[in-house]
C-alpha cells in the first residue's frame, strides 16, 4: 500500500504508530505540507479535501481521515488489536480518540492557524494563545477521562496500546510543538512515556521519518 503523510503531520502519526504495532510495510510518498503540496491537483485527485494522510490500498482503493484508515487497517490486520474486543471499553477508545481527532486537533490544523495569522491578523501570542487554549483544555479532558477508569493501566485502557494511545501521543507531541504546557497532566504524561519507549511508537516519531526537516 501506498501512504501519502507528512513527518510532522499528527494525523499521519497515527497511521504510522499503527502500521509499526501492526508490522505492516507500506510505501511513503511525500505530500510537503509547508510547500502546500496538498493543494496540488495530483493530490488533490487523491483526496478532494487537501489533507493527508491518505492510504492507497493495494487493490488501489483511496482512503481518507486517520480514525477511518485506523479502523480499516485494524478490521483487515487485526493482529494484535487496537480497539477492544469489549463493545463498552471500545466506544470508551473511540470517544478518547474523538475527543483528539475531532475536537482538539482541527483548531491547530495549518489551514486553521494560516487562516488566524494571514486573514484575522492574529499575531505570535495571539496565536499562542488559542494553541494553549484548545490543546490545554482538550488535553485535560483527556486526563479527565483517564481517571475516571479509575485503573493506573500502563496505557490508556488497558496493557496494550490502542486507538487512545495512538491518538494520544501525536498530540502531545503537538503540544510540546507548540510550547502548551502539560506538565500538570500526570497520567496523559505518564502514558506518553509508556507509549514512547515501545519501538512502534518511537519509530513514528516525526524526527525519524525519511522526509524530517529539522
Ligand atoms: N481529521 C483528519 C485531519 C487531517 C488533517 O487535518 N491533516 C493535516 C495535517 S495533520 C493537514 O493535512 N493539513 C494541511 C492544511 O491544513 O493545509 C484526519 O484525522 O485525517
Amino acid at each position: 500500500m501506498r501512504f501519502h503523510g507528512y513527518f510532522r503531520s499528527s494525523s499521519a502519526y497515527r497511521c504510522r504508530i499503527a502500521f509499526n504495532l501492526k508490522g505492516i510495510e507500506y510505501d511513503f510518498e511525500q505530500v510537503h505540507l509547508k510547500h502546500g503540496a496538498q493543494k496540488d491537483a495530483a493530490y488533490k485527485a487523491l483526496n478532494p479535501q487537501m489533507l493527508v494522510p491518505t492510504l492507497e490500498t493495494d487493490e488501489g482503493d483511496r482512503l481518507i481521515q486517520s480514525l477511518a484508515i485506523l479502523e480499516w487497517l485494524d478490521e483487515t490486520h487485526p493482529e494484535p488489536p487496537i480497539l477492544s474486543r469489549d463493545p463498552l471499553t471500545r466506544a470508551r477508545e473511540r470517544g478518547f480518540a474523538q475527543v483528539i481527532a475531532c475536537e482538539i486537533h482541527p483548531l491547530q490544523n495549518l489551514r486553521v492557524l494560516k487562516y488566524l495569522g494571514q486573514e484575522l491578523g492574529a499575531d505570535a501570542d495571539q496565536t499562542s494563545a488559542w494553541l494553549a487554549r484548545w490543546l490545554g483544555d482538550g488535553l485535560e479532558a483527556c486526563e479527565g477521562l483517564l481517571a475516571q477508569t479509575g485503573a493506573a493501566t500502563s496505557f490508556c485502557y488497558g496493557e496494550q496500546p490502542g486507538l487512545a494511545d495512538i491518538c494520544l501521543v501525536p498530540q502531545v507531541f503537538s503540544a510540546q510543538r507548540f510550547n502548551v504546557d502539560i506538565s500538570h497532566l500526570t497520567r496523559v504524561n505518564e502514558i506518553y512515556n509508556n507509549c514512547a519507549a515501545l519501538p512502534a511508537f518511537e519509530q513514528a516519531h516525526p524526527k525519524n521519518q525519511p522526509d524530517f526537516e529539522p
